[in-house]
């Protein structure tokens, strides 16, 4: 059995990755037919090496700039119950999908990955990353009552019930917004651990970026990291539970996707 297209959807967004989309491509479990890419104005093809590697994805321009933007783009098109957040230049490995969905099948609303867990590595973090994460790692863990070990990573999974409480900024808006940056791991992170919302952390291993250049600055981009930690203390906690909304839908594909992870065909590798 296969994962559904109505299931899960994988979010891509992507910034000049044309040599390193065949990579994910590559690592992309079968059966993940719902994917959307989230172009940032390209120039070197992204979206067209997109189009022939994935015929149905569904390619879209974000409507600001940053990573942020990107995301909240992709998941306001996503239709899956299961929405996945991966990067696009390699580093982040497409082939353990299964594992945050897995988590998230065993019970967690929100699937966080972690190099720093049981498992978890990296070949990519600089030093000054390792220990700027840490010590905002630390701060949230602190102020927030949270059990993060990897607060900046970008590979994360969530059920689509945790986007009320995530509260992305609006694409819509004609103005940048804040969160649209790679602040954006932080704040989702932070909002759904006031929520109470069920957090696992699934070890991942980050390789490094295969071709071209990084588009995050270790200081200004640790400097937005830092005030959205404190700003957000400013914000008022979700009254209302998000669970309470869907929960015969959520235990439907739940039991579906249970059983297909289940089956060992759907673990095997292969364009989507
Ligand atoms: N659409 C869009 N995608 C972006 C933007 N900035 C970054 N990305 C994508 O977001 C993902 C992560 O960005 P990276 O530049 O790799 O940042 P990083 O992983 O922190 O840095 P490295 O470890 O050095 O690669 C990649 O898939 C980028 O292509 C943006 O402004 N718009
Ligand atoms: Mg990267």
């Amino acid at each position: 059995m296969r994962l559904q297209h109505r299931d899960v959807t994988v979010v891509v967004p992507t910034r000049n990755e044309a040599k390193n989309l065949p990579y994910v491509a590559k690592r992309m479990p079968d059966g993940i037919a719902e994917i959307v890419v989230v172009d940032g104005g390209s120039t070197d093809g992204t979206l067209d090496v997109a189009a022939d590697l994935w015929p149905r994805a569904r390619l879209i321009q974000q409507t600001r700039k940053g990573k942020g933007n990107a995301l909240a783009c992709g998941f306001a098109a996503a239709r899956g119950e299961i929405i996945v957040m991966i990067d696009a230049d390699g580093s982040t490995d497409a082939a353990e999908i299964p594992d945050f969905v897995q988590a998230l099948c065993d019970g967690a609303d929100f699937a966080k990955g972690s190099r720093f867990t049981y498992r978890g590595g990296s070949s990519d973090i600089t030093r000054l990353r390792r220990l700027g994460n840490l010590g905002l790692n630390g701060i949230v863990n602190y102020l927030y009552e949270a059990q993060f070990t990897d607060l900046c990573y970008g590979y994360n999974a969530f059920w689509r019930h945790c986007l009320p409480v995530i509260d992305m900024p609006d694409p819509a808006l004609a103005d940048a917004q804040w969160g649209d940056g790679f602040e954006v791991e932080t704040l989702m992170n932070i909002r759904v651990a006031r929520a109470g919302l069920r957090i696992a952390e699934v070890a991942s291993y980050e390789r490094d970026r295969i071709h071209g250049e990084s588009n995050l600055n270790a200081i200004s981009d640790g400097i937005r990291v830092l005030r959205t930690i404190f700003d957000e203390r400013s914000i008022p906690e979700p009254v209302t539970s998000p669970r309470s909304a869907t929960p015969t839908r959520v235990a439907t594909v739940r039991a579906r996707l249970g059983r297909a992870i289940a089956g060992s065909d759907n673990l095997a590798l292969g364009a989507a």
